[in-house]
């Protein structure tokens, strides 16, 4: 049997072998008492590397960004964030559920940004009827917005309006080095104007496990509390974090190749007739595309048989296919992903 091609998400990537000799070799320590030599050398590095005072390292994507709103919102505040972004859509109303934090949904326009105007006309006037806003929250890349990168010319314009009504900025940068790359500009530009930021190791690096939430120190200080109340603080986790550092140190720059194969991948579905795919959206390492009315299968059959053949994708929603390019995805994965696809639709 042929080995799988998983193009599910980029979380599916296992640790390289340079990841699994750093984990066996790491110096640990109690991390909760903040003597973890390899997760403060990796803290280190992510706020350096982003531009922000200190960092913090959490189990997941979603606690980072869970920490960086209970840190900047009481209970009743609002925080204005996208319709289709992860915080709002896909962690679980956390938010809400366990900050009482309101969510103000503005809609999220093809490119991933929110209309400057939307977010300005959001913003609460004093009044006691309504919640106070607090924050805004960004993401880029923005996964549901098909992996599209927002520009740092329109993020320091939202950062801009925060400022001017005192209000915390939050970047969800689970994929930043994705983003960073397309727009050929650093980490720390994409994240700069931005009061906090969570980038992930465990996606497109390739770590097994963790992110880290980056910001000022006095950020970061309320920020190791509020994590020890999530139950996150995790005592000898320098393990984890050792391929954290290698995924820093050796998986950033070629993040360029899975960016260059969603390319071919899209190029090549595109050509199959009964394929809906906007090219001009596939910026980074992710591919969505829908069945037109006439194809002769719809796309459960079409997961179906990719299943059938050892190719795993993800159906992102209703009649939708998404597509995540990694570091175990090579040229001939793409080539067989786009021959078995065109079988399967063409005959
Ligand atoms: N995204 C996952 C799924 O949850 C959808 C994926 O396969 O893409 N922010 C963004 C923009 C994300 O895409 C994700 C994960 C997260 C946050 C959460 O990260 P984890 O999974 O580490 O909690």
């Amino acid at each position: 049997m042929s080995e799988t091609i998983d193009l599910r998400s980029d979380t599916v990537t296992l640790p390289t072998p340079a990841m699994r000799e750093a984990m066996a070799q790491a110096p640990v320590g109690d991390d909760v008492y903040g003597e973890d030599p390899t997760i403060n050398k990796l803290q280190e590095l992510a706020a350096e590397m982003t531009g922000m005072e200190a960092g913090l390292f959490v189990p997941s994507g979603t606690m980072g960004n869970l920490i960086a709103v209970l840190v900047h919102c009481q209970r009743g505040e609002e925080i204005i964030l996208g319709n289709m972004s992860h915080i709002y859509l896909n962690e679980a109303g956390g938010v809400a559920a366990l900050g009482g934090v309101h969510p103000y949904p503005l809609l999220n326009q093809d490119d991933g940004t929110i209309a400057l105007e939307d977010i300005r006309a959001a913003i609460r006037t004093e009044d006691p009827h309504h919640p106070v806003t607090r924050m805004i929250a960004l993401e880029n890349t923005h996964n549901t917005c098909g992996g599209v990168a927002l520009s740092v010319d329109y993020t320091r314009a939202v950062s801009q309006i925060a400022q001017e009504n005192d209000l915390w900025l939050h970047l969800d940068g689970a994929r930043l080095f994705n983003a960073a790359i397309d727009l050929g500009v650093t980490a720390k530009e994409v994240c700069d104007g931005f009061d906090s930021v969570t980038f992930c190791l465990s996606k497109g690096l390739g770590a097994p496990v963790g992110s880290v939430l980056c910001g000022t120190k006095a950020f970061i200080y309320q920020a190791n509390r509020i994590r020890k109340q999530l139950g996150g603080g995790m005592r000898q986790a320098g393990i984890v974090a050792a391929a954290g550092i290698v995924a820093l140190e050796q998986m950033v720059d070629r993040l360029k190749d899975d960016h260059k194969r969603a390319k071919r991948l899209a190029d090549g579905l595109a050509g199959i007739k009964g394929i809906d795919l906007d090219l001009e959206k596939v910026q980074t390492n992710m591919i969505y595309f829908r069945l037109q009315n006439d194809a002769p299968i719809n796309v459960e059959e079409l997961e179906a048989k990719l299943l059938n053949e050892n190719i795993k994708v993800d159906l992102a929603g209703p009649g939708l296919i998404r597509l995540v390019t990694h570091c175990w995805i090579d040229d001939a994965a793409v080539e067989k992903v786009i021959q078995v696809t065109a079988a399967a639709l063409e005959g």
